[in-house]
């Protein structure tokens, strides 16, 4: 089964996703993402010019060899971009393969270890009381996991919260330019502590919270966070401090029980490979799209599960459809599965162009039978809603320093 043709689209219902269709010369297709959120074009550039070109004529059953060949066999190995390209042509030959055998995608990574695979929601409000109603409003439909976040007074704009933007798909594809946002660690420390223990108050110990620092604290600050909730028993706190250097989080796990994730932005199994192995985090977060496909999460998981360190792949709204299929067939097989990110895909224009087969009832999604990953792109539809440049946001501190966003 040759590959013959593939397809590369940036189209914006909403916001901006790169899918990729690779077909082969028995007329079998495979879907992948390759959406690097705010550089998209460059993801279109490096596969159009520097990966379609070498793949033409190669055996599609050869996942293991293509991913090697793309991966070593650029010198200038790694990176968002690269693991973005190598991630979509991995997850459509995994949908090829899949689809070749009649079989689901967990079949082939060896069955199901679960019924279903467990769903967090975000509640995200613009005081801590509007983050309450809203979390209680998922907790009705069932979710057992929540996303806690809330805007901090006296900061105009916080990670998580949307302010007029009802619909979160709109928080990008109007971006021509990175707004600009403000960070106060001092401000955030004042009404955090305040968020849990209401939300404990609220809704006692029955379900259970996450929430996502987003890297703006430094480890000493992070650490003190972690300190400050232990009490309110969080599932995870998320992204407390950047990990550029893993020794940071040796700091902060010494001085909390707060279980840590983190991994969204991670491209390699290199990037988390100090924090798995010293036991200094509970949840890898890498996303099949932004760390090399399947093939990639499938090792990390593996790895991951001697360290007693569970997977719970991101899923914010700029991974699409495509990788959230590819994060259901690991979910449902990885036996060191933690939980998934969910936001969901209400929006309109984004079901005229994907078309998923999973099902989400009381917090919990689960699989159908359907061959390969289970999904289908709409490439006439495509074309209605073109790439739009834009751009997330950048943050500074009150005194104008550029800070992490
Ligand atoms: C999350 C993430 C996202 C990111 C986004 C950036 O935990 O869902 O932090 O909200 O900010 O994916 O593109
Ligand atoms: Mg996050």
């Amino acid at each position: 089964m040759k590959i013959a043709e593939i397809k590369v689209f940036v189209s914006c219902p909403g916001r901006n996703f790169v899918t990729v269709k690779v077909l082969t010369d028995t007329g079998v297709y495979g879907l992948g993402d390759a959406t690097v959120n705010g550089r998209e074009m460059s993801v279109v550039a490096y596969l159009e010019e520097h990966v379609v070109p070498c793949l033409i004529g190669r055996n599609a059953h050869d996942i293991e060899d293509i991913w090697q060949y793309l991966y070593k066999g650029a010198y200038w190995r790694k990176g968002p971009i690269t693991m973005a390209a190598i991630a979509a042509i991995d997850m459509a030959l995994w949908d090829i393969k899949g689809k070749a055998a009649n079989l689901p995608v967990y079949q082939l990574l060896g069955g199901k270890s679960r019924k279903g695979v467990t769903l967090y929601a975000h509640a995200n409000g613009e005081n801590i009381a509007d983050t309450l109603d809203k979390a209680e409003g998922l907790i009705e439909q069932g979710f057992k996991v929540i996303r806690l976040q809330s805007a901090v007074p006296g900061l105009k704009v916080t990670y998580g919260v949307l302010g007029d933007k009802k619909d979160y798909f709109e928080l990008q594809g109007n971006r021509p330019l990175p707004p600009e946002e403000e960070w106060s660690t001092q401000k955030y420390f004042n009404m955090i502590v305040d968020l849990f223990e209401q939300a404990r108050e609220r809704f006692g110990y029955t379900v259970d919270f996450v929430h996502d620092v987003h890297s703006r604290l430094t480890p000493i600050e992070s650490a003190k966070l972690g300190q400050m909730l232990e009490k309110y028993n969080l599932l995870f706190l998320e992204d407390a401090s950047m990990a550029e250097n893993q020794d940071n989080y040796k700091l902060i796990r010494q001085k909390t029980s707060t279980p840590l994730a983190i991994g969204e932005t991670y491209n390699t199994i290199w990037d988390c490979k100090d924090l798995i192995q010293n036991q200094l985090i509970d949840y890898i977060r890498t996303a099949a799209t932004h760390a090399g496909g399947i093939t990639a999460l499938r090792r990390i998981a593996d790895y991951a599960s001697i360290y007693n360190v569970k997977t719970a792949p991101h899923g914010a709204p700029d991974l699409s459809p495509v990788c959230f299929a590819a994060h259901m067939h690991l979910n449902i097989w990885a036996p060191n599965f933690g939980i998934q990110e969910f936001v969901g895909f209400g929006n309109e224009q984004l079901q005229k162009l994907f078309k998923h087969d999973y099902r989400v009832e009381n917090g919990m999604a689960y699989m159908s039978d359907a061959p390969g990953l289970g999904i289908e792109f709409d490439e006439d539809a495509a074309t209605e809603y073109p790439y739009k440049r834009s751009y997330l946001p950048v943050s500074r501190l009150e005194d104008g320093t550029l800070w992490n966003w």
